[in-house]
This record gives structure tokens, sequence and C-alpha cells, in this order.
């Protein structure tokens, strides 16, 4: 199924390398229009539960505590294709698998702290947009 949407977080090792910049400028060359942005930080909650698939996963407590350690920033983006062709540009999880050119190839420091998320599907995209916004940003 081809979507127009995903939802992204620039992670707190973006921001406190100040990436966020370079990385916003990446995501508009490819041609994703931001819909809704903000900078935020999420408590221990919020990240246990925007994780909670990961939460018997061994990583999960380093996970919990990377995301809550600085500011993130969160955006809604909009281009055809918008899941895939995002996950495209920022590439593997673990930096080292990713691609030549990628954000995380550029950007990430390792598998744990990969500066930037992208939704995995549509369903997500709509749960993930949904607990950092609200309202009118929505639509
Ligand atoms: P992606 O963000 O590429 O969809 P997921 O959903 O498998 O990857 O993992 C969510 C987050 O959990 C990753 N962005 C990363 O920060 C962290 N993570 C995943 N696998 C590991 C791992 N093996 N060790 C440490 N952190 C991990």
């Amino acid at each position: 199924m081809i979507t127009n949407r995903t939802f992204t977080m620039l992670k707190p090792d973006a921001l406190e390398k100040g990436n966020t910049g370079a990385i916003l400028e990446k995501i508009n060359a490819a041609g994703f229009r931001i819909v809704a942005m903000k900078m935020t930080h999420m408590t221990k909650r919020d990240a246990e539960t925007f994780y909670a698939v990961h939460n018997q996963k061994p990583f999960f407590g380093e996970l919990v505590t990377y995301m809550t350690r600085g500011p993130i920033v969160v955006a809604i983006l909009e281009k055809n294709n918008a899941v895939e062709d995002f996950r495209v540009l920022i590439g593997a999880t673990n930096p080292e698998d990713a691609a030549a050119g990628t954000i995380r190839k550029l950007y990430a420091t390792s598998i744990g702290e990969n500066a930037v998320h992208g939704s995995d599907s549509d369903e997500n995209v709509a749960i993930e947009s949904a607990f950092h916004f609200s309202g009118r940003e929505l639509f």
C-alpha cells in the first residue's frame, strides 16, 4: 500500500551533536514536506510507552535511558510512498549496515544511538503521530 505520510524523531544524539539542521536539510532535499514539527523531551514513561513493543528486549533499559537523556525533534512528513522512501533515506537500524549517503550512515553513532526514527508501517505512522501530536496537527 502506498501512503503519503510518515512519522520521524530526531533522537537525542542527533541534537547533542548539532546535526538537527543537516538532517532536516536532507529530509527536505529528498522531497519530504514537513506537515508538523516540534522539539520535545520524553519522560521515562513516554519512552516506555512509545517503545512498548521492545519491552522484553535486552536493550530496552538502554533504549529508554537514551531516548530520555535530552530533547528530540518529532515531525510528520508527507511524500508519495512516505513510509518506504523514508526508511530508505535513513538506512539500516545499525549504521554499520546502512547504505552510503543515508542519514544513519552519515550521522548515527551505533545501533543503539542511531540518530533518527522512521515509522515502519502505516499503522505505526498513525499511532506514533497521535502519541506526539493532537487535533489539527494530525490533519
Ligand atoms: P528501527 O528504528 O530501524 O525501526 P527497531 O524498531 O528495530 O529499529 O528498534 C527501535 C530502536 O531500538 C532503534 N532505533 C535503536 O535505537 C534501538 N535498538 C534496536 N536494536 C538494538 C540493539 N540491538 N541494541 C541497542 N539498541 C537497539
